[in-house]
């Protein structure tokens, strides 16, 4: 009997240490949403400081829900001032004293290493900035044979061809050949232009011509700024992939943000990603910068590109953007429409602002302060998109040229964020009804406890909706986690709540 009693027992505690075990590892595999932050802003100070302070703050953004930051291009601009696009030296991530300075921007190639290691303690992915479609700061001059061409049509030529002084001639004698002894010349160049972008010239030569396919805008938008890549040219594909390889194992990054991708031969990333891919056997999640609001363009690339990469939702932003100027009169049904996160929401980032939506940016469309957080409860509360926070929106940005900057919302936003990481799961249900109120809920899954949530936001007066919420929440309370409500909402036995809004606000209900 007593050994029986003891075999029962045996028994009990491995029948518990199993059921621990399966716990356990249902924990371990439930993952929680990711969220991407941008880790810069365009006017922070150029005083070298971003990696460190990035080392410092890694485990307080992965505490607050943060999963991926995307770093700004670190290697070295045409002076220490610049923000990255205007590349020099891509081999030079702040270690060679060229154009002035051993340091970028940012800092040195030693601390941008410890800030990624911490980042990647913290259980932050990192991916970097690429930069490919043009160069500047050339070493010497060159000259180049060339014709004008129309700045607005770029397929239209309105010059002789004539012998121009190009800046094309790239050597990095303060690198010394070290990593690569590739030296760029004019025929790696597709063009370049002269007094800010009013005149613009395209080279001449066997086989010189503006890259095909890229955006249409213009005629033919290849050619952004400096000295134009041009994706025709093997010497030029070929040193890119290898550089590609030796950015990703020098600074063991998880992804890329791909920077002015409309205005490079569509082809080109594909098979750059791929080859990144294959020689490194990691996912490398990538996103590409298509600045348009032309939803018909991302999906043209999308496929083009065979689904290598996501896309930022630029229509999404631009809807945010109209919606905060319109004084509550946007009819905010249309949020959820005719935007990459409605129409192909695996292959869309959000985003509510960027380092050039900011106001005294190129692509000045910034979404005001009120209607902020409107947007990022609906970015980081629904299922469809992978959500980028803007640092200049959680940290505040510097005054740019005018005095104008963006505040700081970070108290508001973390309340936003923490409700992502908890309470954002399970099967979706939208209450797109209204042009001012719109509403969605979330049933919650078994991973994550207590998950499930209600999300409203109005552009209008405030107001209340009833949405279905879950059975399983029968006779729960909840209340708003944003705190901008106070008072509770108790669901009805089939699983349903009368969930209340203030005008002009946002309130993500969850169980109490
Ligand atoms: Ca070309
Ligand atoms: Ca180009
Ligand atoms: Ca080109």
């Amino acid at each position: 009997m007593i050994k029986h009693k003891n075999k029962i027992c045996i028994f009990l505690t491995l029948l518990f240490l199993i059921m621990n075990i399966v716990c356990i590892n249902s924990k371990a595999f439930a993952s929680d949403n990711g969220t991407m932050m941008q880790y810069f802003e365009w006017y922070l100070d150029d005083d070298g400081t971003l990696w460190n302070e990035m080392n410092k703050n890694s485990e307080k953004l992965s505490k607050a829900g943060i999963t991926a930051l995307w770093i700004p291009p670190s290697y070295k601009g045409q002076d220490y001032k610049d923000v990255g696009y205007g590349v020099y030296d891509l081999y030079d991530l702040g270690e060679f004293n060229q154009k002035g300075t051993v340091r970028t921007k940012y800092g040195t190639k030693e601390e941008l290493q410890k800030a990624i290691k911490s980042a990647h303690n913290a259980g932050l992915q990192v991916y970097g900035d690429v930069v490919l479609n043009h160069k500047m700061g050339a070493d010497f001059n060159e000259k180049v044979k060339a014709v004008q061409v129309d700045p607005y049509n770029r397929n239209r030529e309105f010059s002789d061809d004539k012998t121009i002084e190009a800046e094309t001639g790239f050597n990095f004698e303060g690198r010394k050949n070290k990593y690569s002894d590739f030296k760029w010349h004019w025929y790696h160049f597709d063009g370049i232009d002269k007094n800010d972008g009013k005149i613009i010239y395209k080279f001449r030569g066997i086989g010189k011509a503006f890259d095909w396919e890229v955006d249409t805008e213009r005629g033919n938008y290849d050619y952004l700024m400096g000295a134009d890549l041009d994706m025709d040219h093997p010497e030029v594909v070929n040193e890119l992939k290898k550089w590609g390889l030796w950015f990703t194992n020098t600074l063991d990054l998880d992804g890329y943000r791909l920077d002015a991708v409309k205005h490079i031969k569509f082809d080109f990333y594909t098979d750059w990603l791929n080859y990144q891919r294959n020689k490194t056997g990691k996912e490398l999640f990538s996103v590409g910068e298509y600045f348009s609001g032309d939803l018909g363009k991302l999906h043209n690339y999308i496929n083009k590109t065979n689904r290598t990469m996501s896309l930022f939702d630029v229509p999404l932003h631009y809807k945010f953007y109209s919606a905060s100027k319109s004084g509550g009169n946007y009819d905010m049904r249309n949020l959820n429409n005719n935007t990459l996160t409605s129409e192909d929401p695996t292959k869309s980032v959000t985003f509510v602002d960027n380092h050039d939506t900011v106001p005294g940016q190129s692509l000045h469309s910034y979404v005001k302060p009120w209607f902020k957080q409107l947007a990022y409860t609906f970015i980081l509360t629904r299922e469809q998109g992978y959500p980028c926070v803007f640092y200049g929106d959680y940290y505040g940005t510097n005054p740019n040229e005018d005095g104008e900057k963006v505040p700081a919302m970070k108290d508001r936003l973390d309340p936003i964020l923490a409700a992502r990481k908890k309470f954002a799961y399970g099967v979706q249900h939208d209450y797109f009804d209204n042009q001012d109120i719109v509403g969605w809920t979330r049933e919650g899954d078994r991973e994550h406890e207590k998950s499930g949530l209600a999300s409203l936001i109005t552009d209008g007066p405030g107001g209340s909706k009833w949405m279905y919420v879950g059975k399983h929440f029968k006779g729960k309370t909840f209340y708003d986690y944003t705190g901008n409500r106070s008072d509770k909402v108790k669901i009805n036995s089939d699983g349903w709540g009368e969930f209340k809004v203030n005008g002009g606000s946002y309130s993500i209900w969850v169980q109490e």
